[in-house]
């Protein structure tokens, strides 16, 4: 069964899935198996692993020790091609459709697509959203792209409709890591209305109540990253709160 068609299951059983953000940076060199460990007991329904800045050489050691102590499936979430390797058991492909920077909507999946053939690994179309949760992210800066303002819903509606008519599987709202403010609840719902494709919330989501906020607007697969680095402990209460169906 294709990961793609796992996490769709558990969206249909559960009302929505949980899933935790492993950035494989040198910030989180310590605790990485136990931050797996912990996932792999708390109901996380998967791993997204990547970042938008690696400060040093070691993303694809540290992806692999990542897959060795998974039980869940370990999803590439790509800041670049440069993360990419083969112990990833799936990828979001992604494009920044809310942006105009021609390199991440279309040139660095040129790059990619060889190698992506080669390795085998199953891929997601994505249609990756950056909304302005008013923290000034890190890939807002590394993407070169400008954030949809958040009172903006029409503006968010009419790019995820244009990654669904493109083919995109699934629409990722993203406030950015650390954000302020996540994804305002207005603009899941109008996303959500309009299109016929699941949509991942991430960004800013600090605790269960948020979560199940996003979820009952309409979210389909919620991630948190920064609250798991800061306390791993809140992982079953968001697993719980997300599975709000089970
Ligand atoms: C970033 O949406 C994710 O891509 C997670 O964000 O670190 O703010 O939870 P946080």
């Amino acid at each position: 069964m294709s990961v793609f068609t796992k996490l769709n299951s558990v969206i249909d059983e559960k009302g929505a899935a949980y899933v935790v953000l492993i950035d494989p940076d040198r910030k989180n060199e310590d605790s990485l198996e136990s931050c797996v460990e912990s996932a792999n007991i708390s109901g996380v329904d998967a791993l997204f692993v990547g970042g938008s800045l690696m400060m040093d050489g070691k993303c694809n050691d540290r992806v692999k020790r990542i897959k060795d102590v998974s039980n869940v499936p370990v999803i590439f979430f790509p800041g670049g091609v440069g993360q990419l390797n083969s112990y990833y058991d799936a990828m979001l492909f992604m494009s920044v459709i809310s942006g105009r920077n021609p390199h991440y909507l279309i040139g660095e999946q040129a790059i990619a697509a060889p190698m992506v053939k080669d390795i085998g690994i199953e891929t997601i179309p994505t249609g990756y959203m950056l909304m302005d949760g008013g923290a000034g992210s890190t890939v807002e800066f590394m993407s070169g792209t400008r954030p949809i303002p958040m009172n903006r819903s029409d503006i968010a509606v009419a790019h995820a409709l244009a990654g669904q008519y493109l083919g995109m599987k699934l629409i990722y709202l993203e406030a950015g890591s650390g954000a302020k403010e996540p994804v305002a609840t207005t603009v899941v719902e109008a996303v959500t209305d309009a299109l016929d494709i699941s949509v991942i919330v991430g960004g800013g989501i600090r605790n269960p109540k948020i979560a199940l906020e996003k979820v009952k607007a309409g979210a389909s697969i919620i991630v948190t990253g920064t609250v798991i680095e800061e306390n791993s402990n809140l992982m079953s209460e968001l697993a719980d709160a997300v599975h709000w169906r089970a």
